[in-house]
């Protein structure tokens, strides 16, 4: 994949975040995301691939842009699965709550699990921790085997998990066995990723949230050397149904990291409010700051760029 390409693709979600920025606080999540929709797939059709969405914003029925299966870039572009999360946390952008992002990442070789939007139960830490998670052990065993990795008490973990009473044991257990908890209201894919990244103070995500975001935290994590777990956790039988037209064929299986983002991965996320990754967007006189992170799985190099916006000269937003 051209190096340049994650570069590229830091003005994708740019473009996104600059949009639904406009909508921060304002309680109205759809125009939120429609406006980080639209203009994600606005940027994202003029680069140099060929394009096919595997994660997006729904079927094609459901969804007017980014649905599963649209084709985007230029057709004699480098042919790329695309994961999308134009607005990664709408109801946070909406109550101007910390953690909203844009994010989008890209493999070769159909590289992503094609992962149905349904829960996906997760674990992942970044690359100090690389090997020791697993989550079929309980959080006390994975919390005593990152501790050690990383060469801390568990005292000094933080952990972070979305609020929700599904989690509510393993919130018990790990604050028994003396970790710190961070609880977030949505959002998980950020997180995920800042565990990889050293000094953002999370140090591991745990716990069931969406199956996609699931993936494009993958795809972070696999070009940081970052490590993941997940398994698809099944409601009912229509989404057996549907993961089964996905092409998945054990209900059971844990994906690796490796297993939800193969081949060549480039990430990329900018803030859209303020959180342990990314700051989110900032206004100034006639213009704005975005704070985004660009990474490559093939140098592993990640790269954190201030941009500052001059609207007169990007009449757009
Ligand atoms: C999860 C999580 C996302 O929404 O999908 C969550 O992965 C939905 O979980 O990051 P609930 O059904 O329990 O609300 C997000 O938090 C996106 O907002």
């Amino acid at each position: 994949m051209n190096r340049n390409l994650a570069l590229e693709l830091a003005r994708v979600t740019e473009a996104a975040a600059l949009a639904c920025a406009r909508w921060v606080g304002k309680g109205d999540k759809i125009s939120a995301d429609d406006a980080a929709t639209e203009a994600m797939r606005r940027t994202l059709d003029l680069l140099d691939i060929y394009g096919t969405v595997v994660i997006g914003e729904g079927e094609m029925d459901e969804a007017p842009m980014l649905y599963i299966g649209e084709k985007l870039g230029q057709i004699k572009g480098l042919p790329v699965d695309i994961a999308v999360d134009p607005l990664e946390g709408t109801t946070l952008c909406a109550k101007g709550m910390n953690g909203a992002i844009a994010t989008i990442a890209l493999a070769t070789d159909g590289g992503f699990l094609h992962a149905p939007d349904m829960y996906m139960d997760k674990i992942a830490v970044g690359p100090e921790a690389y090997g020791v998670i697993d989550i079929d052990a309980s959080p006390t065993e994975n919390l005593t085997r990152v501790a050690e990795a990383k060469k801390c008490y568990i005292e000094d973990l933080t952990v972070v998990i979305l609020d929700r009473p599904r989690h509510d044991k393993i919130v018990e257990e790990i604050r028994h066995a003396g970790a710190r908890i961070h609880m977030i209201s949505d959002g998980d894919v950020a997180p995920a990723v800042a565990a990889a990244v050293p000094g953002s103070g999370v140090d591991m995500i745990m716990g069931v949230g969406g199956a996609p975001e699931g993936v494009l935290a993958a795809a972070a994590l696999k070009c940081m050397g970052g490590d993941m777990q997940g398994r698809l956790i099944f409601m009912n039988q229509e989404e057996r149904d549907r993961a089964v037209t996905m092409g998945i064929k054990d209900f059971n299986k844990v994906y690796n990291c490796e297993e939800m983002a193969s081949g060549d991965v480039v990430f990329a996320a900018t803030g859209v409010t303020n959180g342990e990754l990314v700051k989110g967007v900032r206004y100034f006189s006639g213009g704005a700051e975005t704070h985004s992170v660009v990474m490559r799985s093939r140098s592993r190099t990640v790269r954190f760029i201030q941009a500052h916006h001059q609207f007169d000269y990007k009449p757009t937003y």
